[in-house]
Formats: structure tokens, sequence, C-alpha cells
């Protein structure tokens, strides 16, 4: 069989001032390996630039039997009309969508079909719920037997207006057996156009390398636990090998983990360092973690292993510094975040917080002390994004619940909108946010000054940063 695998533009402010705002589309990398591995040939698409016409050109020139299209909550109008515009040109093709919405929105199906009825309303012939590959690979063979998809695990299905969810699929146990991602053909030259700030633009050749999925929490706002299942991890041999073969076809020398709950398992990492140094790789890194896991000396000596081999940057999930509402929602303590910071700044580890304003409950007041607190810390990033109920998470069923909900305009939920009632109107959110944000970086100018000093190579990659931002 001939699979097409479509990631459609999605066209938020990261993409269009092309800061760090494109990588690889793992999971289609994932799902055409899987396919590859059984003997059927696949294309993947990251649309881009690219109008639709142009993307139905290259389909139509690879004459798939069946298309897959990926998409997150905000990007669902573009992943419905896409599929619209392909039965219209292409055909009755079956037609595959995958990702987060609709996991989530299976989830939602537990308390009504609202969301799902939304999903079909565009003509998706099947959706594939949680994680893709063995879903779809069963797809494509029942397809290529010539065979009705029926109750295949981890699939939802539109049989005449009426809306069947099979069995959930069990999450894979050997992550192992799983092939390394397809990457040929995908636009690296373009995602290397991402601006870091810690190395000069033409310094970074950057991929993704997913090294375990899911996470051992269930934070409020987060869709990881349903989507993912349990935490689970790949050999750090396997994983140095993945890394060691794209240094060889790809020339890669920054590697983005992306996993949820990088530090989950701290002897796998100290793994991960001697094979690193076993086969002498030279490379940087970085990844998130859970700021509960840098606490102790011990912490600080697995980080400082970690830089020894290349760690560089940190992103940790600070969300905010209200007490009240992140021991609530994550079950952290600000003096955790507080002391994480402390021992990555000690290390020398450029530090990425993530803010969320907008909790349902929060005073202005309440949010302004919170600011003050987080901007005291070093910080070399702040991602300060509008709190977002995403289906499948406990916040979005809290809305509901509550009527919180301020819209149900999917491509407004993607982080940069307000859209949970508040304390707090939502032109002050905007405001707030944006004074907020130039703060932080005004408050980070003499940070920023002594590391041009340290390395005067910076420069230029501050320089890039300013000039992208500034032509949005
Ligand atoms: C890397 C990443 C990015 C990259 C872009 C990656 C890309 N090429 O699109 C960057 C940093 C730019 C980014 C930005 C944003 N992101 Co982001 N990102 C991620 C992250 C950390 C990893 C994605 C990944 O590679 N996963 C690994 C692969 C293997 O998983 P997967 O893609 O889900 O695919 C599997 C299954 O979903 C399924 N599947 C997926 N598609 C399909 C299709 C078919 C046909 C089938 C059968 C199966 C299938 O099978 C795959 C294999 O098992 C995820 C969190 C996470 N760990 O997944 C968030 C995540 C996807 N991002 C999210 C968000 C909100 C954003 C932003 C809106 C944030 C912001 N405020 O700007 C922006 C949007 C900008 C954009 N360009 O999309 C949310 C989406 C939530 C939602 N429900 O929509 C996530 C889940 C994080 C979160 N907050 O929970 N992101
Ligand atoms: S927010 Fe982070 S720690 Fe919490 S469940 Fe999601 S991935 Fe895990």
């Amino acid at each position: 069989m001939r699979v097409s695998l479509i990631q459609p533009t999605v066209n938020t402010y990261f993409d269009k001032a092309g800061i760090r705002g494109i990588t690889e589309p793992l999971g289609l990398c994932y799902l055409a390996a899987t396919l590859e591995n059984q003997g059927h040939s696949t294309q993947i698409i990251h649309q881009l630039e690219e109008s639709n016409d142009q993307v139905i050109t290259k389909i139509k020139e690879f004459q798939p039997d069946a298309i897959g299209i990926t998409g997150t909550t905000h990007n669902f109008y573009s992943c419905g009309k896409l599929a619209k515009v392909f039965k219209k040109e292409l055909g009755d093709i079956p037609i595959i969508y995958g990702g987060y919405h609709i996991s989530g929105s299976v989830y939602e199906s537990y308390w009504n079909q609202r969301l799902l009825q939304e999903v079909f309303s565009f003509p998706f012939d099947i959706g594939v719920f949680g994680e893709g590959e063995d879903s779809l690979s069963d797809i494509i063979n029942c397809l290529n037997k010539g065979e009705e998809i029926r109750n295949i695990s981890g699939t939802v299905l539109n049989k005449e207006g009426k809306i069947i969810i099979n069995s959930t699929r069990e999450p894979l146990k050997n992550l192992d057996s799983l092939p390394f991602p397809k990457r040929e053909g995908l636009p690296y030259e373009r995602y290397f156009q991402n601006v870091p700030i810690e190395l000069p633009l033409s310094q970074q050749r950057f991929a993704s390398v997913y090294s375990s999925r899911g996470c051992r929490y269930s934070c409020n706002f987060c869709q990881t636990s349903t989507m993912w299942g349990k935490w689970r991890t790949r050999s750090p041999k396997n994983i140095a090998d993945e890394i060691e073969l794209l240094q060889g076809t790809l020339g890669i020398n920054y590697v983005w983990f992306p996993d949820e709950d990088f530090l989950a398992d701290k002897e796998r990492v100290k793994e991960l360092c001697e094979e690193i140094e076993k086969r002498k790789l030279k490379f940087f890194w970085r990844s998130f973690f859970r700021a509960t896991d840098v606490q102790t000396p011990q912490d600080e000596e697995l980080l400082r292993l970690m830089y020894r081999f290349g760690y560089r940057a940190a992103f940790i999930g600070i969300e905010t510094m209200n007490s009240k509402i992140l021991e609530s929602m994550k079950d952290i303590r600000t003096a955790q975040v507080e002391k994480a910071v402390d021992i990555c700044s000690r290390v020398g580890i450029s530090i990425r917080g993530t803010y969320m304003i907008g909790y349902h409950n929060e005073s202005k007041e309440e949010l302004e002390e919170s600011i003050s607190q987080i901007l005291n810390l070093p910080l070399d990033e702040l991602y300060i994004t509008h709190l977002t109920p995403f289906p499948g998470t406990k916040l979005y069923r809290f809305c509901e619940e509550n009527d919180l909900l301020t819209t149900t305009d999917f491509s407004k939920m993607d982080s940069n909108h307000p859209c949970i009632r508040s304390k707090i109107s939502e032109e002050d959110l905007i405001t707030i946010k944006r004074t907020f944000t130039l703060n932080f970086y005004l408050a980070s100018v003499p940070r920023m000054l002594k590391k041009l000093e340290l390395n005067p190579q910076l420069t230029r990659g501050y320089r890039e940063f300013w000039e992208k931002v500034n032509q949005v």
C-alpha cells in the first residue's frame, strides 16, 4: 500500500516568526517508518509555506491508497478543511486522522460525543486515538486485504453517521522494537534555520529524539497521561544508536528530547551519558524535566555529568509562582521550582521556563505577586501563554462542568488567546501578558550582557533572534 502522511500548516506566531517554530513532525516519521518496515511505501508532507494546491500536486504524484493527517487542537480546522479538499480533489481515498485532538475528543466522549461529532463533521473516514503505530499498521493491512475496517483497537469510526469507538489499545511495551523515525525527504535545512539562543545559527543542526513516552504524573492541564498511558523508555543503547545515525545522515549536532518526563529514571540518563562517552559522541542536547526531579546534591551531580556530555538547556514547566494554584494543579511547591532553577544556574545550564496566566480563581493582585516572584528567577527564556483547556485534560472537564469556557473555536485554543472565564477580564489578561513578556526580557538584559561577555559568539544568536521577532 502507498500512504501519504501530512502535517498541515499551523500558522502560529512561532511559525510566522520562524523562532523555534518548526521541527520535524516526529509522529508521522514514526508512523512512516513502521509502515515501511512492513513493506508499504510512504510519503511525508510537512506543509510549511506550501499551499493546499501544492500539497495536492505532491499527493497526486505519489498516488496513495490512503492518507493520514496529524493534528493538535489548535489546527483542528486546518486538518478538517484539508480533508475536505482531499475528498474533492483526490476522490474516495480513505482519510485517517490521528494525534492529540482526536485522542482528547475520544476521551471526552465518556461524558458526551459533541467533540467527536464535530471531528466527523469533516470527511475523516477513520480516527486513531493514542499511540498510533500499531493502530495504523492494522488499518493499512486491513485495507490492503480489501477487508472492512471494524473493530481495530485504538480507532474510532463514523459508520453512516453513527460513531463507533473501538477498545483502547495497550501502549507499546517495548519501545526499542520501534524502527527509528523516517526522516528522509523532510526539509531539515529549513528546520535548522530555527534560532537557538545558546548557539549561533550556523552552528546548529538540530533534530528531535523521543527517548521515552508518557509521564508519571497527571497535572490537571496536561493531556500526557490520557494520551500515552504510563511512562516507558527506550534503552540508552537504542537512543545512542539513533543519535549516531542522525550524526551520520544529517550531521546533527544538537538533539532535543521532547520527552514529557525525561528524568523519570535517573539511572537511564547516567547510562545514556556512559553510551555517549563510550562512543565518543559530540553533540549538545536539551530536554524538559519536572522541577521535583532536580532537588538534591545527587541531582546536581547528575546535571553536572549531563553538562559534561553536552546538556545545555532545560525546559521547566513552572506555570505559576502562586503556591496555592501550583500545588493544586501540579502538586509542586514554589520552593521546589526555585531549587531546580538554582541548581541549573549553578551548573551553567540555560533555563527556559513556561508560565501560564488565566487561572479561573486567581485575582489580579495574586497574578501580579506571582509575576514579580518569577521575574526574580534567573531564567534565560520564559514562554508566557494563556492557560488552555485541551480536550482530554481534567482542566477541560472542569471548565465544561463549570461553564468556564469562553470559546468553542478551537483555533483560539493555541495558548495565545485567553479562553477561560476568570476573575481577570480578557482585555486585562492580554495586556498583562504583553507587559509581563516585555518586563521579563528587560529584566534579563543584564544577565544576557553577562553571558555575552562570557561567550561573544552568542551576539549573533541574539541578533538573529531579534531580527526574526521584528519581522512579525
Ligand atoms: C515538539 C513539539 C512542538 C514543536 C513543533 C513540533 C511539530 N513539528 O509540529 C514546537 C516547539 C514548535 C511546538 C509548538 C507548539 N506546540 Co507543541 N509540542 C511538541 C511536543 C513536545 C512533542 C511532539 C512530538 O514530537 N511528539 C512525539 C510523537 C511521536 O508523538 P505524536 O506527534 O503525538 O504522534 C503519535 C500519536 O499522536 C499518533 N498520531 C499522531 N498523528 C497521527 C496521524 C495519524 C494518521 C495516525 C494514525 C496517528 C497519529 O501516532 C504517533 C506515534 O505514536 C508535544 C508534546 C509531546 N511530547 O508529544 C507538544 C504539543 C503537541 N504541543 C502543543 C502545543 C499547544 C503547542 C503550541 C500551540 C504552543 C504555543 N503556545 O505556541 C505550539 C504550536 C505551534 C505549532 N507549530 O504547532 C500541545 C498540543 C495540545 C493539544 N491538545 O493540541 C502538546 C501536546 C504539548 C502540551 N501542551 O500538552 N510544539
Ligand atoms: S505537565 Fe509535565 S509533569 Fe505534569 S503530567 Fe504533563 S508532562 Fe507530566
